[in-house]
């Protein structure tokens, strides 16, 4: 698995980048459509090229990827990471690394695609929510899912607790996912679904107790 390469893209606080490093993923470099971006510092911290692209500096989303994509292929990635990368992703970018392109988006999807996510949940009153890694495809959201990890919402919760807890269901879930992968343990069955074998299944329980 250490002969693999990583990229991984943010857009801010990058605590899943520091999940995925804790778990001793091979990530190869670190790019940021924001210069900002606290993840960009923890990189540097760990020794990995990080740099910023920043989409104001393009007039449109296609150019903007363009950029992107030539700085991602220096690397030759064999999976590229979405880690709170806020960006909207053109179709020529999502068919360029069809395959090994991934997010992690905090809802259990299909619920709640888009922003906002923890707010949404809250207004509807549902006792379940959680988080989801998924295939990146250019509908949004709803491309084939791997893993979901599921909290509760509790009584009197506010946004900012309920994204605390759904925060600590995606350090686990991510690296997780992103180790089967570089494993070749995850594959797309003809119905465009993710199967996962029963002993990869086992070692990922999907309800995270509350902690
Ligand atoms: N692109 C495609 N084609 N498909 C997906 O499934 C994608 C994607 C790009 C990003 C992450 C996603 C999430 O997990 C993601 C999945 C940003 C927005 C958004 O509206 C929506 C979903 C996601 C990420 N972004 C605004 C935009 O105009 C900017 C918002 C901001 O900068 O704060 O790009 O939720
Ligand atoms: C995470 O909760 C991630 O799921 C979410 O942003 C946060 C990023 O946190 N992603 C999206 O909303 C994508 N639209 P991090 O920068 O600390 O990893």
């Amino acid at each position: 698995m250490n002969d693999k390469r990583l990229v991984v893209l943010i857009s801010g606080r990058g605590s899943n980048l520091e999940a995925i490093l804790a778990a001793g993923l091979p990530v190869a470099a670190v790019l940021s459509n924001r210069a900002d971006a606290s993840g960009l510092a923890i990189a540097r911290k760990h020794g990995i090229p990080a740099e910023a692209v920043p989409h104001t500096d393009h007039p449109d989303r296609e150019s903007f990827d363009a950029a992107m994509m030539q700085r991602i292929d220096v690397w030759q990635p064999d999976l590229v990471v979405l880690a709170g990368y806020m960006r909207i992703l053109t179709g020529h970018f999502v068919q360029h690394y069809h395959g090994r392109l991934i997010n992690i988006h905090p809802s259990l999807l299909p619920s709640y695609p888009g922003l906002r996510t923890h707010a949404r949940a809250l207004e509807d009153g549902v006792k379940v929510h959680g988080c989801t890694v998924h295939f990146v495809t250019p509908a949004l959201d709803h491309g084939p899912i791997i893993v979901q990890g599921a909290v509760p919402v509790l009584a009197h919760d506010s946004e900012t607790g309920l994204a605390a807890r759904v925060l600590r269901a995606e350090h686990r879930i991510y690296p997780q996912a992103i180790r089967w992968f570089l494993q070749g343990r995850l594959h797309i069955d003809p119905h465009g679904r993710v199967e996962l074998s029963a002993a990869t299944r086992s070692e990922q329980s999907v309800l995270i107790p509350d902690d």
